[in-house]
């Protein structure tokens, strides 16, 4: 009786340090962008995306425009997103590279780009 509550305790505690491991490391940056009409034409809003190293980094896009689909790139970590207009996706990646990145719709290279700067 003894020895079988003992075993108990110990899957306990293995639950309890998995929990803690899975929390460590996993938060994730939360961001909003917009992709579609700007004031001079057309390109991504906020220019400046932050996100921290280190942390999954997810960045819900809306695609404002209502006659076009628009690209969502970054090149440094692989992106490369087409969304409808009028729709939204999440981008989901983790923020591994320190630096300032180009976020670009691919689709259209004269509009305007938005920054990523993870640190
Ligand atoms: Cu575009």
């Amino acid at each position: 009786m003894a020895r079988t509550r003992h075993v108990a305790i110990a899957s306990v505690a293995a639950l309890a340090a998995t929990a803690v491991l899975g929390g460590c490391g996993g938060k994730t940056d939360h961001l909003t962008a917009d992709d579609g009409p700007v004031a001079s034409g057309n390109g991504i809003t906020p220019v400046k995306l932050v996100a921290h190293k280190g942390h999954k980094v997810e960045i819900k896009v809306t695609n404002t425009a209502k006659d076009k689909p628009h690209g969502f790139s970054i090149d440094e970590y692989g992106i490369k997103d087409t969304i409808d207009q009028g729709k939204t996706t999440t981008v989901k990646f983790k923020a591994d590279k320190a630096g300032t990145f180009k976020v670009y719709c691919q689709l259209h290279p004269a509009h305007q780009p938005a920054q990523l700067t993870v640190s």
